[in-house]
């Protein structure tokens, strides 16, 4: 969630066609044991068997779940590491550069960040923790000074600000340095929105009903914020490019409006006029990933009082269809995406903070005819013989 760095979201190459109807459909949940109240989930191959593995963070528990991969989509028993109180968010990337995965925890009554190096078999040493602002509620991963090492931006709820962490080249990281960011800053989404090859910040503003776009300078330090309006509560904000032409695109879950906000860049790093969509009561998290194979990224959101995802499916040219809803756990809080079965589809994770589980929702392919068997687009013999083929007692 709240746009992370590509570190943790895979997006698959994609084809020029479906093949008998529409992909990007999650009927089927199951559900795996995580943590005390999971408020975030990220996805990466945490021990290196290619295969992606599953990290919570549980506010009440206070620390961080590591789900392993059983190489199909099913899930171990969690691992739990401590973090910090109000453990709110997690995030993955090479944070020290040896080429596995760590995590960083956001701890919202610490006041801190935890950073788990990976051991490099996806165990985790100790939690070595940094300061941020008051109250911080998200991070984004991803080399903001361009030395290439991965620095951490921190969304701080109270502190009204972000803070960011850059990193000493060993995965350790000096004291954050603040930028105003809007009153009630929850979220943060890194990426180049203006087009000069380093990595800008999108905040959301909770209590502004607004996003704050905070230009890089090339150094990792940050110019003073612009902003553009969205719904009612944003409180997730998400970076990618969502029409397909030059400039990443903003997309926004307004906890109070019921809706995502979809703002296309005009290349420069401003945004037109946002366009609104509908999803569940109480969104809390939108996320982005191609789940039809289509070659554009679609939206996945959270939804807290419904307890479901809403998927969104870009048209093209950043469009969206109008919401397919999927049931998922109790106070759905946080949706991660990437192949979790390998079958070259993304597959969804949803945190559940009402529960202490999270749910896995396999991509399906919904045929458009389900008695073409064969997928040639005609109900004929073909599909008898393929009937026929199978004749015997089901597994
Ligand atoms: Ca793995
Ligand atoms: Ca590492
Ligand atoms: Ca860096
Ligand atoms: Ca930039």
């Amino acid at each position: 969630m709240r746009g992370r760095m590509g570190v943790s979201v895979l997006i698959l190459g994609c084809a020029a066609t479906i093949a008998n109807g529409q992909c990007g459909t999650f009927p089927d949940q199951v559900s795996y044991s995580a943590g005390a109240s999971p408020h975030s989930v990220a996805v990466g191959d945490l021990d290196g068997d290619l295969d992606l593995d599953l990290a919570v963070a549980n506010w009440d528990g206070a620390n961080v779940s590591v789900l392993m991969n059983n190489s199909d989509g099913t899930f171990a028993a969690p691992v739990i590491y401590a973090a910090g109180t109000g453990s709110t968010a997690v995030a993955v990337g090479d944070l020290d550069g040896d080429l596995d995965l760590d995590l960083v925890v956001v701890n919202v009554y610490a006041n801190n960040v935890s950073v788990l190096l990976n051991n490099g078999d996806g165990t985790f040493a100790a939690q070595v923790s940094y300061g941020t602002g008051d109250a911080p509620s998200s991070v984004g991963v991803g080399d903001l000074d361009g030395d290439l090492d991965l620095d951490l931006a921190v969304a701080n709820f109270f502190g009204n600000n972000v803070s960011v962490l850059l990193n000493n080249g060993d995965g350790t990281f000096a004291a954050h340095v603040i930028y105003d960011a809007g009153d009630g800053s929850n979220s943060v989404g890194m990426g180049d929105l203006d087009g000069d090859l380093d990595l800008d910040l999108a905040v959301s503003n909770i209590n502004d009903n607004n996003v704050s776009v905070l230009l890089n300078n090339g150094d990792g330090t940050f110019a003073d914020h612009a902003t553009c309006g969205v719904g009612l509560q944003p409180i997730s904000v998400a970076v990618g490019n969502l029409d397909g032409d030059l400039g990443l695109d903003l997309a926004v879950a307004n906890h109070q409006g019921d809706s995502v906000s979809v703002l296309l860049n005009n290349g420069d790093g401003t945004f037109a006029d946002q366009v609104t969509y509908g999803v569940g009561d109480g969104p809390r998290c939108v996320t982005m990933g191609n789940l039809d194979d289509d070659c554009d990224l679609d939206l996945v959101v959270a939804n807290w009082n419904t307890n479901n995802v809403s998927v969104l499916l870009n048209q093209g040219g950043g469009t969206f269809a109008a919401q397919a809803s999927y049931a998922a756990g109790a106070c759905a809080v946080s949706a991660a995406v990437g192949d979790l079965d390998g079958d070259l589809d993304l597959d969804l994770a949803v945190a559940n903070g009402c529960s202490s589980n999270v749910s896995v929702l396999m991509n399906k392919c919904a045929p458009e005819c389900p008695a073409d068997l064969n997928g040639d687009g005609t109900v004929d013999i073909d599909d008898l013989f393929e009937v026929l083929a199978q004749w015997g007692p089901c597994e």
